[in-house]
């Protein structure tokens, strides 16, 4: 262990006596500054007088596993980075964690290692916690929130109960998504091409009723709302592709000898002259009513039969379908076409069904391809798309499309929606691609819904006085794969009174979604401590919105979109008084090993804690947030740590080796330091200062230690000749990156008793940078011409500056066919030339 030996002399140069060892015991200094920081407070804000807030917030843990990832820790050192620098900036940083506990991931997990989830979310808290404690974050214990534990979960049900009283909360029957093996439905953001987000089974469908919260009622202010937040751009598409809004018409076609009308949407009513056939759904209504009645064919029922068991990817892969029997009238051009049924219509967008314009659309064209279906061109094809492809889905001029002909599907596509509207052939529409979300689940680790279910009255919301409804221990948790939820097994659980008439009645026994208990966890962060409100409201003014967040992007259309969703709610029902809970939001890279995806399966995930015990917190830290851009992530190598590990060393030895001087030594040091006052040295601490700021501001760790690295072999370069201000410099750097050893440098260096993280970030005198350009002004008879940028090193070859001037784009025009009869220079400010 260093011990504290530093005396600071007058001039700022180090007066210096042996240190006791220069062992690099990491374990040592994490236990003491650990304990330093707990015991002072430091990262403890006052959450209630705090004068610039600053809520500095990552995406908390699922405990559902035997402990952190190191892709965790990855994200909460790459959060807690910006929190520290901001720290340093001038702010009260708050930067909470809890555990995101409740839901499939921690109750999977304990099936698997066969205990009850409720046993073994106290062990995996310890276990999460003790490693959180490990990482080196400035986090504030103080507030931490685990969203299985009633106090908090009680107000996760009011939350339910509000959006219920609101109308945005409905028990439908609806087609969903059904995961075999996790034995529940899954809201469609869980569905990735057709599988189960979490456990990769082939997601089937199924008639249930369940629980919906009316999102959609939002897509507008949703899609709208995202040109208000600094968020990565990638995440802003990503939802704006989720919320989908397409514009177009709804159209109606008349089967033939029939009274059925069909409706189609179509974003691209320009082309209804194209329409060469139309596409129901299996599922549409009309189908139901064709196969029940005898004429159908047992082609068709066959049909039917096998749509209804294929996933989402087998439709991508082969688009198939069968004649209908019937004919439609298109009511542009009253041209009978065939109506076809296949399952690349989907029932759940639009209406189900569609015109198909093969001409002007790939899938169309496949599919009229596969079944020699007429296709007619009704826009003007480009030449060169010509060449391309025999399908043009592109915008272009009419033809062969009766009066419109010669109209433009851009220009003219308001008119063409007239045209519709006013034959009532059509109606302009809006569709969105944003399904309402479905909350309910039939497993027993979630929030219990708490509604209670009435003969008489129907659905109602328990009393808010009776929250929370708590999840009894229930010892057979296992999901039945039935669709109705473990909790339906436990009698006294389901008996209840109604609400409204007292009546016998029955608990709903479904639990929440997991997503419902992290879309609103920020808002409870600074007022965990209080019991009579979800948030308190001045507290929640102060620290809300989060002013930085950060995770993955995985959660890109879950949770991000949830959250906004639930403060929009929150705002509208008078709760809040800001819609958008994350001003800003960056998304950080994936770790991987090895060149590949860390995973189980691979037996390549690493654990952070070996790592930590081999090479301690802070090379752990460094490391991680060295191995690339943290918004890209990158490849986790042994080889790398060690450097890392051997960067840190050598800082160490350095202040070590400076601070171990004798005084005759000192002597001699004092006098060349002074001597060499405003040298280079300084100048490199400049631009260190100038250039960190700016990488971490933007989230460059990477650059940003490699900026220090160069300061510490400047520093090196330099040696013994550095003042205690230059290595304070150092330590205040690294502060953010290595706390442990910047805080034992910081004593080391005397910072005067108050912690490094508390210490202003270091500023930077301009006029110590080495300004790599200068900019000249050219002249031409003293008017000003153009400005040129002159390299520093040449500022004085008047030759070379004249050379540059004479060369400009803009001069040259000007001294052509003129004679230069004279050029004056005025170093480092203009040129000009005096022509006749
Ligand atoms: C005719 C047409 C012609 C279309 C053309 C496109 C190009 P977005 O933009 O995603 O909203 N469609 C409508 N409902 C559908 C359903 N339930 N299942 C599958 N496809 C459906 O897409 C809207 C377009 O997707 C609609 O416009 C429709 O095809 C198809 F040259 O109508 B279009």
């Amino acid at each position: 262990m260093v011990g504290k030996s530093l005396i600071k002399s007058n001039c700022d140069i180090l007066i210096l006596s042996k240190m006791s060892s220069k062992k690099y015991d990491y374990k040592a200094l994490a236990k003491k500054w650990d304990e330093k920081w707990q015991e002072d407070k430091i990262y403890e804000p006052d959450i209630d007088k705090a004068n610039k807030p600053f809520y500095n917030l990552m995406m908390f843990p699922y405990p559902s596993a035997e402990g952190l990832h190191v892709g965790n820790v990855y994200a909460f050192t790459g959060t807690d980075v910006y929190g520290r620098f901001m720290r340093m900036k001038g702010y009260d940083v708050f930067e909470p964690i809890g555990l995101d506990g409740f839901g499939i991931h921690s109750e999977n997990y304990a099936l698997k290692i066969g205990k009850n989830p409720m046993t073994q979310s106290k062990i995996s808290e310890k276990r999460f916690y003790e490693q959180l404690h490990l990482i080196g974050n400035a986090f504030d214990w103080t507030r931490t929130v685990e969203t299985y534990k009633p106090e908090y979960y009680r107000w996760t049900q009011w939350l339910f109960i509000q959006l219920f009283k609101a109308g945005l909360a409905e028990k439908q029957t609806a087609e969903v998504n059904w995961c075999p093996s996790c034995k529940t439905v899954l809201a469609d953001e869980q569905v990735l091409s057709g599988e189960c987000e979490r456990c990769g089974s082939i997601v089937e469908k199924k008639k249930l009723e369940q629980w919906f919260f009316k999102i959609t009622k939002y897509a507008d202010r949703l899609l709208t709302g995202l040109s208000q937040i600094d968020w990565t751009e990638k995440v802003k598409l990503a939802q704006k592709n989720w919320i989908g809004k397409s514009e177009g018409a709804k159209v109606k076609f008349q089967i033939k000898d029939q009274g059925d009308f069909v409706e189609v949407f179509t974003t691209r009513p320009d082309t209804l002259h194209g329409a060469t056939f139309l596409v129901l759904s299996p599922q549409h209504p009309l189908v139901e009513k064709l196969i029940a009645s005898k004429e159908s064919s047992t082609e068709l029922k066959n049909y039917i039969e096998r749509a209804r068991n294929k996933s989402v990817d087998d439709l991508e892969k082969d688009k198939t379908g069968v004649f209908s029997g019937l004919f439609a009238v298109n009511p542009v051009n009253k041209e009978e076409i065939p109506v076809w049924v296949a399952d690349y219509v989907l029932m759940s967008y639009g209406t189900g069904a569609i015109m198909a314009v093969p001409a002007h659309d790939r899938r169309d064209w496949e599919f009229a391809k596969k079944y020699e279906l007429d296709i007619k061109q009704v826009i003007s094809v480009p030449e060169q798309a010509k060449e391309e492809s025999e399908c043009y889905a592109g915008r272009g001029q009419l033809i062969s499309s009766g009066e419109w002909t010669g109209w433009d599907s851009v220009a003219d596509f308001h008119k063409i929606l007239d045209f519709l509207e006013s034959k009532n052939i059509g109606k302009k529409e809006t569709r969105y691609h944003l399904r309402d979300w479905l909350i309910s689940r039939q497993r027993y680790w979630g929030v219990p819904i708490p509604m209670v279910f009435c003969e008489k009255d129907g659905w109602q919301p328990v009393s808010e006085d009776d929250l929370p409804v708590l999840l009894p221990y229930v010892k057979d948790f296992k999901p039945l794969g039935t669709g109705v939820a473990p909790l339906a097994q436990d009698a006294e659980f389901i008996t209840a009174k109604c609400p409204k008439c007292g009546d016998e009645a029955r608990r709903e026994t479904d639990v929440c979604d997991t997503f419902l208990d992290s879309s609103w966890y920020f808002l409870r962060y600074p007022s965990a401590d209080v019991s009579a409100s979800p948030f308190d409201d001045k507290r929640t003014k102060k620290w809300l919105p989060v002013h930085s967040y950060i995770g993955g992007a995985e959660h890109s259309v879950l949770h991000l979109l949830y959250s906004r969703f639930i403060c929009y709610a929150l705002h509208d029902l008078g709760f809040i008084d800001f819609e958008e809970p994350f001003t800003k939001f960056r998304a950080h890279g994936l770790l991987i090993k090895d060149g590949s995806k860390m995973s189980k399966s691979k037996g390549n995930v690493v654990n952070p804690d070996q790592y930590i015990e081999k090479f301690g917190t802070d090379t752990l830290r460094c490391y991680l947030m060295f191995i690339g851009p943290f918004s890209e992530g990158g490849d986790f190598r042994d080889s790398g740590i060690e450097g890392m590990e051997r960067f840190l060393k050598r800082v160490l030895k350095l202040v070590h080796e400076v601070s171990g001087l004798s005084a005759s030594e000192y002597q001699l040091n004092n006098q060349s330091a002074k001597k060499n006052a405003n040298s280079s040295l300084d100048k490199s601490e400049a631009k260190a200062v100038k250039d960190v700021s700016e990488e971490v501001e933007s989230l460059r760790y990477n650059t940003a230690l490699a900026k220090i690295m160069e300061y510490v072999n400047d520093l090196n370069r330099s040696k013994p000749d550095i003042s205690s201000k230059q290595l304070k410099t150092l330590s205040l750097l690294l502060a953010p990156f290595a706390p442990y050893l910047a805080e034992e440098m910081w004593e080391m260096l005397d910072g005067g008793g108050k912690s490094v993280h508390k210490q202003p970030w270091p500023s930077f005198n301009e006029e110590m940078l080495e300004k790599d350009e200068v900019t000249v002004a050219v002249q031409i008879n003293g008017k000003l011409r153009s400005v040129i940028k002159v390299a520093s090193a040449d500022i004085e070859n008047h030759s070379k500056v004249e050379e540059m001037a004479r060369a400009d784009g803009k001069v040259i025009p000007n001294l052509q066919g003129k004679s230069v009869k004279k050029v004056v220079y005025i170093k480092a400010k203009v040129i000009n030339f005096v022509v006749n």
